[in-house]
């Protein structure tokens, strides 16, 4: 997000513990469409939105949302961004001068503990309490009046899904910023404490400009990796305030902590009243049930089966029309342009064939996603994690990477960047060279083309979802020994339980499901728009280019020869006989009324010899120029390393041509097919695709090779460059390409061999 926030914009951030609705209430407000989800650590970077003035607010506000954290003391590098934007340290960010803590009402007692942190900092605070629908609906009551008193700072309930609630909470937002109140009633620790924090902060404040939260660190925990630098004369005067704090027995953490909790838990006493019974268990027993031993792998097992059967079977009707458009555009752009044969290639076999084979999966991404939202925002991806580490556990992956491992199933761009919920750096490191390993939403395409080709056609629908939920989890599978001897063998990555907090169920904001089904059909056709445009235009050139070649002449000779008999042959007969030769057609026509031939075509419409030998030439034609084509060459050249796993040079280009991103290949394999074949989609093309000898080119076994090699290959640059980013060398990025295009082949290879031998 690029706007500017002009002079009179107030700054504001957005701060509280992870899933509390900030990122919801954000969107709300700036009309963003960030990612949300139920489960703490979504947002693990800063996002900024601008709130221009309006009949609800004359100010206009800049609001920052901030990845959540449990405390000032950052554990995580997520939770790091969060506390040097509080703290007033991060390089390029000015400090927000106004605070609105998001707090959940259903979890009053552990966010109040962040509050008495963040209400240290000197800065104007608001609370907007979040879930009161939910916590009306577990039968409990907040007197909101009085928690206001409590905390000394305005609380407003707010409900992002609710607008009216939305409205209310701009306005109020306002009068906060015009009347501005600094939190009064600070938490106060021991006497001696406060005395000795007193003394600090006066003479402290004669150098640097320091809040009490602040004060606070340097002195209880002086070792703590800093998100600041003190100037020196501060650091000595720390040094004073340690020694006394010592010699009072008073220099230690748990002074603090317990302070605060003992506080935070008065607090929530006082304010929730149970008014109504506690809600009936059904909830827990279904948790029980979605999160047991048996029961729980056996539930995950059938959900993820039902979605991808669905993936599968709802989107084909969509298809077919997306495919319907874009053959009609290529005919009409066909027949326009025929005067200028290489424009009309151009925008038939290249643009509208490569894009057009992309952009036929929308549907199949928009129902994957509605799923994964679904799942998401449900809260139950946050039990999955939880089953994941039961069974995953040996590898000795970190407790907290199964919640990336699986927003990688969407795509690994965003599951790489949510590692940084990870506090170990070397965990984090073997969570993020094995999350391209999970099958994200590029390789959906892939599979859908060869499973629809090769696998439905044989053995049925039911089987082309089984492969399909198959393939997805192929990943996961490998990812096993992979994290396994990363973990253990190189990284040597020290144990760690798992820690998650749970979410309780949530019925699924149906803002937050459109936002992420919108937002990734956005993205999908503005890369099918853009990336894969562009490569097609590149893949085309090369496919099209030398346009004339030795071959080409002599099938140019051959034909014409032919051709030129055939006129003379028919000039011959007509003249002769006139009613022989209409004889002769009308026998032709009536061998094709034969029963059982479906194609009874009109007497004008039979093509004469002339018109086929001239289809056929021009089939030919486009053969050979791509055989010839630049393109054709380079599979040629780099085919003998693929032949072990099947691939012919069609198939080769088609996977080099994948490795800047995956889905390329379906186009590419478009292009090259539409080349030689206009009439067919590119499912039937593969399926229906002959070698000299007139035996089919593939079968089911190219198919699933194909799509295992797929599954595993790294081809993707984009998430190259995130793993080089948010681990700091390339050498990682290297790492990702070489281990998962070497298992990729590996396993293609023993797919193909062992599968030919059956
Ligand atoms: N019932 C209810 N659900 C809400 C409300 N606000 C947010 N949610 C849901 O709570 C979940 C968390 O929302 P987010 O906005 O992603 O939370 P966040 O605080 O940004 O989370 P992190 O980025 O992980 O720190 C989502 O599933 C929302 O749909 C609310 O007022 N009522
Ligand atoms: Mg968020």
């Amino acid at each position: 997000m690029s706007q500017i926030a002009s002079a009179q914009t107030v700054r504001i951030a957005l701060v509280g513990n992870p899933n509390t609705g900030k990122t919801s209430l954000f969107n709300v407000l700036c009309g963003t469409r960030q990612k949300t989800g139920n489960y703490p650590g979504v947002t693990v970077e800063k996002k900024i939105g601008l709130v221009p003035s309006s009949q609800y607010n004359q100010h206009s506000f800049s609001v920052i949302d901030l990845p959540g954290l449990y405390s000032l003391r950052p554990a995580s590098p997520d939770e790091r961004v969060s506390a040097k934007v509080l703290l007033d340290r991060m390089e390029g960010v000015e400090r927000p001068g106004h605070v609105v803590f998001v707090a959940d009402a259903t979890n009053l007692q552990r966010n109040l503990y962040l509050f008495s942190q963040i209400r240290e900092l000197d800065v104007p605070v608001l609370v907007a309490l979040t879930m009161t629908d939910l916590l009306e609906k577990s039968g409990q009551n907040l007197d909101v009046e009085e928690l206001q008193k409590e905390l000394g700072v305005p609380v407003v309930p707010v409900v992002a899904g609710d607008a009216t609630s939305v409205q209310s909470f701009r306005r109020k937002l306002d009068q906060f910023v015009d009347q501005s109140p600094l939190p009064e009633q600070h938490l106060a620790y021991e006497a001696k404490l406060e005395s000795v924090l007193d003394e600090f902060l006066r003479q402290a404040r004669g150098h640097h400009q320091i809040s009490r939260q602040e004060a606070l660190q340097l002195l209880i925990f002086p070792g703590d990796e800093r998100q600041w630098e003190p100037n020196e004369a501060v650091l000595e005067l720390a040094e004073d305030a340690i020694e006394k704090l010592k010699a009072a027995g008073l220099q230690s953490p748990g002074v603090l902590t317990r302070n605060r909790y003992s506080w935070s838990r008065g607090v929530t006493e006082k304010v929730i009243q149970r008014i109504g019974k506690a809600p009936t268990t059904f909830r827990d027993r279904m948790d029980r049930f979605l999160t047991g031993k048996v029961t729980g792998f056996a539930s995950f097992l059938v959900i993820m089966a039902v979605v991808f059967q669905s993936i599968y079977a709802w989107a084909g009707p969509l298809m077919d029309g997306i495919e319907w458009i874009f053959s009609a555009l290529g005919e009409l752009a066909g027949s326009g342009l025929s005067e200028s044969p290489v424009l009309q290639s151009l925008l038939v076999d290249g643009i509208l064939a490569g894009v057009g084979s992309v952009l036929v999966f929308l549907p199949q991404i928009m129902i994957l996603f509605a799923f994964i939202a679904i799942l998401e925002d449900s809260g139950y991806l946050a039990r999955t994690a939880f089953m994941m580490d039961r069974l995953l556990g040996w590898t000795g992956l970190n407790g907290r990477s199964f919640i990336p491992l699986l927003s990688s199933f969407a795509c690994a761009i965003p599951g790489v960047m949510s590692a940084r919920v990870i506090g170990d750096e070397r965990a984090r490191k073997a969570t993020i060279l094995v999350a391209p390993l999970m099958s994200c939403s590029a390789r959906l395409p892939v599979y859908v083309l060869f499973i629809g080709a090769f696998i439905e056609p044989s053995y049925g629908p039911l089987w082309a979802g089984a492969m399909l939920f198959f393939m997805h989890f192929l990943g996961l599978f490998v990812a096993l020994p992979v994290s396994f001897i990363l973990n253990r063998g190189f990284l040597k990555t020290p144990p760690s339980p798992f820690v998650l907090e749970m979410p309780p169920y949530r019925m699924p904001m149906v803002k937050n499901v459109a936002i992420r089904v919108y937002e990734s059909a956005k993205k999908f056709v503005v890369r099918a728009g853009t990336v894969i445009f562009a490569l097609s235009i590149i893949i085309w050139a090369l496919s099209y280019f030398p346009s004339h070649n030795q071959e080409m002449g002599a099938i140019e000779a051959r034909y014409s020869s032919l051709i030129e008999q055939a006129q003379t042959a028919d000039a011959r007969e007509s003249e002769q006989s006139p009613e022989a030769a209409d004889n002769e057609e009308l026998a032709n026509v009536e061998t094709l009324k034969e029963p059982g031939d479906s194609a009874i075509l009109e007497p004008e419409e039979q093509p004469t010899k002339i018109e086929q030998l001239q289809a056929e030439k021009e089939r030919a034609l486009a053969g050979a120029r791509l055989e010839g084509s630049y393109l054709g060459m380079a599979g040629k050249w780099v085919q003998p390393a693929f032949a072990p796993l099947g691939f012919d040079w069609k198939l080769t280009v088609g996977i080099l041509s994948a490795f800047p991103a995956r889905e390329v290949i379906v186009s590419t394999l478009g292009i090259i097919y539409n080349a030689q074949d206009e009439e067919e989609g590119l499912k039937l093309s593969l399926s229906s695709a002959k070698d000299e000898e007139g035996n089919s080119l593939y079968g089911p076994l190219h198919a699933i090779t194909m799509m295992v090699f797929f599954a595993l290959c790294a081809q993707c640059m984009s998430t190259l460059v995130v793993v080089q980013k948010e681990l700091g060398s390339w050498k990682y990025a290297l790492y990702t390409f070489v281990y998962m295009t070497g298992l990729a082949y590996l396993a293609g290879l023993l797919v193909y061999q062992i599968g030919s031998l059956l």
